[in-house]
């Protein structure tokens, strides 16, 4: 791959708490409060939003503006397929975490024969479906629809025609049927979940790293060891969302958690995980200015996000060495 191409996506249709749309704009401004010349020194597209939206009432109770989300993923799809296929690499900056769909939807677009895994730091499993969320937030979703999974066994939702519709819209976004495999998914920080999200990742059997042992690993050990479970993997994706964070540094997110990553933990881990050259994608989510105080979950942000983009940039040089 020849360089970083940002996506920006500035939609927020599926969280439950208005203002993450504005989330890459508060990136921005904790760049340029920094000094920094990030955001001049790569290309960014801009994906289509529809927030407009929201001034209107939905009539899926249980999937809250799936057909508009539908569109704006099929948006995102298909800029993360562009990018890979012009050989850069996405670096997609979302409000809510819906987007991810989309995101592996357009890995998998380009990459249609390879083998794809998926490192997911969170707080959240986000592994609910219409079926059985307790909210309707499509945030809470997009591992359930990449994995075409309903989680039927826990069902205690009806949801009707028209949203299995959606829903079945997204599960086959980009091209029909499942992208990923639960066997090469990993959890990192995941610790608050529902009932129905702890049977079926118990059911499917996912890799979770519950944060006492990665403290008790450190980053490094803890990072050859999900690359070990993901070995079978051609590409790997990686999704951070800023409420995997301590609700201490996270007060600008929809739903901060207590007993989360520290700044230096979430620093280590971004930079350990994308040092691996099957890395073909990086995604940071969730983040609300209108939430916070002077900004300071984009400023904590963005600095993650520097030192992520740091070990892509070495990694592309070092390909670049080796390929000449
Ligand atoms: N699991 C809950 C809460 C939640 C998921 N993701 C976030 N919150 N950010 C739900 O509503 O699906
Ligand atoms: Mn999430
Ligand atoms: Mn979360």
């Amino acid at each position: 791959m020849k360089r970083i191409k940002l996506i920006e996506v500035r939609s927020e249709l599926g969280a439950g708490t208005r203002g993450a749309s504005m989330g890459p704009d508060a990136l921005r401004v904790a760049c340029l409060n920094k000094g920094s010349d990030y955001f001049r020194r790569y290309n960014s597209v801009v994906t289509q939003d529809l927030n407009h939206v929201l001034f209107d009432k939905t009539p899926f109770r249980l999937a809250k503006h799936i057909d508009a989300i539908y569109t704006v993923q099929k948006g995102i799809a298909s800029a993360v397929e562009q990018t890979l296929r012009f050989g850069e690499f996405p670096l997609v900056l979302a409000g809510d975490h819906s987007s991810a769909n989309a995101t592996i939807a357009g890995i998998k677009a380009a990459y249609p024969h390879k083998t794809l895994g998926v490192i997911w730091i969170d707080a959240h499993a986000d592994i609910h479906s219409p079926y059985t969320t307790p909210s309707g937030n499509v945030h809470g979703m997009p591992l359930a629809a990449s994995l075409g999974e309903d989680n039927l066994p826990c069902q205690r939702n009806q949801p009707d025609a028209d949203t299995e519709f959606f829903w079945r819209r997204l599960q086959n976004l980009a091209e029909p049927g499942p992208k990923l495999r639960p066997e090469h998914l990993v959890y990192v920080a995941v610790r608050d979940t529902e009932e129905e999200e702890n049977a079926v990742i118990e059911r499917l059997n996912i890799k979770w790293i519950k944060l006492d042992e990665f403290q008790a690993k450190g980053s490094r050990r803890l990072v050859r060891e999900i690359y070990e479970h993901l070995r079978y993997c051609d590409l790997v994706y990686i999704s951070f969302d800023v409420d995997s964070l301590d609700s201490e540094f996270s007060k600008g997110t929809g739903t901060p958690v207590e007993k989360g990553l520290y700044l230096s933990e979430a620093e280590n881990l971004c930079q350990d995980l994308l040092e691996n050259d099957r890395v073909v994608c990086f995604e940071m989510v969730e983040i609300n200015p209108t939430l916070d105080n002077e900004n300071t979950m984009a400023k904590n942000a963005f600095n993650i996000l520097e030192k992520a983009t740091a070990a892509i940039e070495r990694r592309l040089r070092l390909e670049e060495v080796v390929s000449r």
